[in-house]
């Protein structure tokens, strides 16, 4: 038996390292799943429910371990649920690459069935985006794919017809008239050197020491910095400020972090921004610059990867190019040591007053359940190098609060899309990659249902994947949007009952509890951790809960008082949950 394009397609990702495809088959792809089943021994093939699914798990797998994530789909309908986790890709600057089918050429054009241009609908979030029209562009095609998603960190398209994928590997049908022939390309590619030019660190270095009041922002591009920021924050006596991406940058107990920014932030944090004199922005392109300091009340430094970025969310003196961690490598000689460490004291001690503050809401007492309860266990009792991947929704606020990054405990969510549903299968996608570590997904009950087929692919696939729903029967988070625009609720609540989704787990054969008594959280969570296959703990949590910012500010309380006013539902309880944090937040 000869070899068919798709082969080529196949064997080509596997000399790139590609060793995982997520994907759904259709009669739009049974050529490339030939090519896949063909070479089955390179490449493995993780059969999913819903391709959306399959591009967030490849987004995940891109996360994790900073090697492309590849999803395949069938052409039609099969690559347009492919998007939104490709726009996920896309907006969390991954190195995704999506494979598609197509009609066979000789129907191009002719209305047929399924036929969508999906090189077209892919214009916009595809870097690359390529469609194959004869075998002879194989496998060089693949080469400038993969090297364009690394390179432009984002997302690369191929898109195959279905003649294409099974003519013969070497075929090459039609008369070469220009002087071409096909590229003879390489499997390879070096990212270009992170370290920026030193007249550039220099000024950075001159800026940051003439500052009273200095602090790092950190967010996802420089989680390989640890070390880095920790060494430059200590020479500064400079508190690190994290991003939510960024959030695994530190640990959340070194005595150098303020934690999180933004509505899920930390108080500190916000304050620390009213304060500082001088901004040190380290792989991050934080997208809220409402809660950056005000225009002209700082000088600010950056280090960030691409230049089209560099500087684009506050005026900045010194927007530097490079790696975080090549960069601030080079910058440590150069900066001098500070005396006077009584800004960052200063901030410590309101960390500690938060911590206290954060803790107390970790109530065991209260029925209904507090969410920030639950992943107060769950941050007990997970290993010190668990991977938790969240949901957009209020459990990002408690994931971010509540789950404490230390050791080689790893966060992912979706940061810029900020969509909901890729909590679990980013966790299905990172336990592909790493069988033997803890991955958890904790997600909202919306995120949940919306993907709940993927509990059965994490079965299927004997994933020891744990999944917590902290299920509040409601969008939670668009309900206290809602409220703080001064607006009654509306349209933000499931009808009661709370749904059982504990039992998919179980009437399919894994570990599933569901769990309504505060006093049932630790044991619940205990025994899902501890079962050597997937598990899921299902969480029925205060649907009264507000997720409130750091530091409530007049107006959003003065709304949140006329949503009351005009006729919000539940008044009683929500004012009860407020009372008894502040009760809470008053005994500290
Ligand atoms: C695909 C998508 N649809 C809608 C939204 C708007 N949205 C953001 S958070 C949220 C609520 C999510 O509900 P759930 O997963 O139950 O989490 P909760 O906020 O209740 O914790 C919604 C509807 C979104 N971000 N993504
Ligand atoms: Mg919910």
């Amino acid at each position: 038996m000869g070899q068919i394009a798709s082969e080529a397609l196949i064997e080509r990702l596997a000399d790139w390292g590609v060793d995982t495809v997520f994907g759904l088959p259709g009669d739009g792809i049974n050529g490339l799943m030939e090519g896949l089943r063909r070479h089955q021994d390179r490449i493995r093939f993780v059969l999913v429910h819903h391709e959306e699914a399959a591009a967030f798990m490849a987004t995940a797998h891109a996360k994790a371990t900073g090697k492309i994530g590849v999803c395949l789909a069938t052409s039609g309908p099969g690559g347009i649920h492919l998007l939104n986790g490709l726009y996920d890709a896309k907006l969390d600057h991954m190195p995704v690459l999506a494979i598609t089918g197509m009609q066979e050429t000789s129907v191009l054009g002719t209305g047929y069935q399924q036929e969508v241009n999906l090189d077209k609908l892919y214009a916009d979030v595809a870097e690359y985006d390529q469609m194959i029209y004869n075998p002879a562009q194989l496998p060089s095609v693949v080469d400038n794919a993969i090297r364009t998603a690394y390179a432009r960190r984002g997302v690369a398209h191929i898109t195959v017809p279905n003649d294409i994928q099974v003519a013969d590997a070497d075929a090459d049908p039609w008369q070469h008239v220009a002087p071409a022939r096909p590229p003879h390309t390489a499997p390879v590619m070096l990212q270009a050197p992170g370290r920026p030019r030193d007249e550039d660190l220099q000024k950075v270095a001159d800026l940051l020491g003439s500052g009273e009041k200095v602090a790092i922002l950190a967010g996802a591009g420089a989680r390989h910095a640890r070390e880095e920021l920790l060494a430059v924050a200590e020479k500064l006596g400079a508190p690190i400020v994290k991003t939510l991406s960024g959030k695994a940058c530190v640990p959340d107990d070194s005595p150098y972090t303020t934690g999180g920014i933004g509505l899920l932030g930390t108080r500190p944090s916000e304050e620390l921004m009213e304060e500082i004199d001088t901004l040190f922005l380290v792989g991050t392109n934080f997208p809220y610059t409402k809660h950056l300091p005000a225009p002209g009340k700082v000088r600010a430094a950056q280090i960030e990867a691409d230049p089209a970025r560099a500087g684009g969310r506050i005026a900045t003196e010194v927007p530097v190019v490079g790696d975080a961690k090549e960069g601030l490598q080079a910058l440590l000689p150069l900066l001098k040591q500070r005396g006077d460490t009584s800004f960052l004291e200063k901030c410590q001690k309101r960390m500690q007053t938060w911590r206290e503050h954060m803790a107390a809401q970790q109530d065991a007492g209260r029925d209904p359940i507090a969410p920030q309860y639950v992943v107060g266990v769950l941050d007990e009792l997970a290993t010190d190098d668990a991977v938790l991947t969240c949901d957009s929704g209020t459990i990002a606020t408690w994931a971010a609060r509540h789950w404490q990054i230390r050791g080689g405990r790893e966060f992912f969510l979706s940061g810029n899309l900020a969509t909901m549903a890729p909590g679990m299968p980013y966790a299905i996608g990172i336990q592909h990659a790493f069988p033997g570590r803890q991955v958890i997904g904790y997600v909202g009950d919306g995120g949940f249902a919306m993907l709940m087929a993927e509990f059965i692919t994490a079965i299927k696939h004997e994933l020891p994947v744990k999944i917590v729903i902290n299920n509040n029967n409601s969008l939670g988070q668009i309900l206290w949007e809602q409220m703080v625009l001064g607006y009654p609720e509306h349209g933000v609540r499931y009808p009661e009952p709370f749904v059982d989704y504990a039992a998919v787990a179980t009437a399919n054969g894994a570990f599933g509890i569901k769990v309504e008594k505060a006093a049932d959280v630790h044991s619940a969570i205990e025994q899902g951790l501890a079962h050597h296959g997937p598990a899921l703990i299902d969480v029925n949590v205060n649907p009264d809960e507000p997720p409130l910012p750091g530091k409530v500010e007049y107006q959003q309380a003065k709304k949140f008082a006329e949503a009351f006013l005009r006729g919000q539902p539940r008044k009683a309880t929500i004012a009860t949950t407020l009372f008894r944090d502040k009760i809470e937040q008053l005994k500290n």
